[in-house]
């Protein structure tokens, strides 16, 4: 058995985690968010983008993000794997009652889980908002060239129409 308790048989899943952080040395807070996401049980990662800097989606006046998306095979399920992400938020000192789209110490989005779609309130597969973002398809295309998703479109054909909001390529 696995340390969460599944049979170590069950296939892994690839799932695609969109990182993003504007405050308290958001580099270094994608950097060490990375080696946890690394770190969760049943879970490996398998690649990651390089960081990007973008201006902020949301209420004005906010510093510019840096962004990144990770790559992993998981066998834990979605709620579990999204209660991972959370206690890495927490643990990076993720505050909530702010603005909605506030400035954040860290932000980990469960982008895709394989070609899983669901509509919970706590979880929607694919992220409700991963098509409209070049912050998140960018790095995507970067981990997953000519990725499919679940509704048949590909990632490139959404970033070629997306506007590309001051997207800066860091080194990686
Ligand atoms: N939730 C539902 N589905 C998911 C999912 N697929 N992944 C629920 C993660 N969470 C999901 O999220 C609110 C609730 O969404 C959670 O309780 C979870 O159960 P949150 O992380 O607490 O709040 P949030 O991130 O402020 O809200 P939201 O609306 O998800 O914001 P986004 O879409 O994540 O946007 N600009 C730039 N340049 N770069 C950024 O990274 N990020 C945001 C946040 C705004 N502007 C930005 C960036
Ligand atoms: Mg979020």
């Amino acid at each position: 058995m696995s340390p969460a308790g599944r049979p170590a048989t069950t296939a892994p899943v690839t799932a695609f985690i969109g990182l993003g952080s504007n405050l308290e040395d958001p580099e270094g807070q994608l950097r060490a968010a990375l080696l946890e996401l690394a770190e969760l049980p049943d879970t490996r990662l398998v690649n990651r983008s390089p960081l990007y800097r973008s201006a902020p989606v949301g209420p004005p006046g906010q510093p510019d993000y840096i962004n990144a998306v990770a790559a992993l095979d998981t066998r834990l399920q979605p709620p579990e794997l999204l209660a991972g992400l959370q206690a890495i938020e927490q643990a990076h000192g993720r505050r909530r009652e702010g603005l909605r789209w506030g400035p954040r110490t860290l932000d980990l989005d469960l982008l895709l889980y394989g070609d899983r779609v669901l509509s919970t309130p706590a979880l929607t597969l694919p992220h409700p908002r991963l098509t409209e973002r070049a912050f998140v398809l960018r790095p995507l295309a970067d981990v997953a060239p000519g990725l499919v998703l679940p509704d048949g479109t590909t990632v490139e054909s959404h970033l070629r129409r997306c506007p590309q909001g001051g997207l800066v390529r860091l080194e990686t």
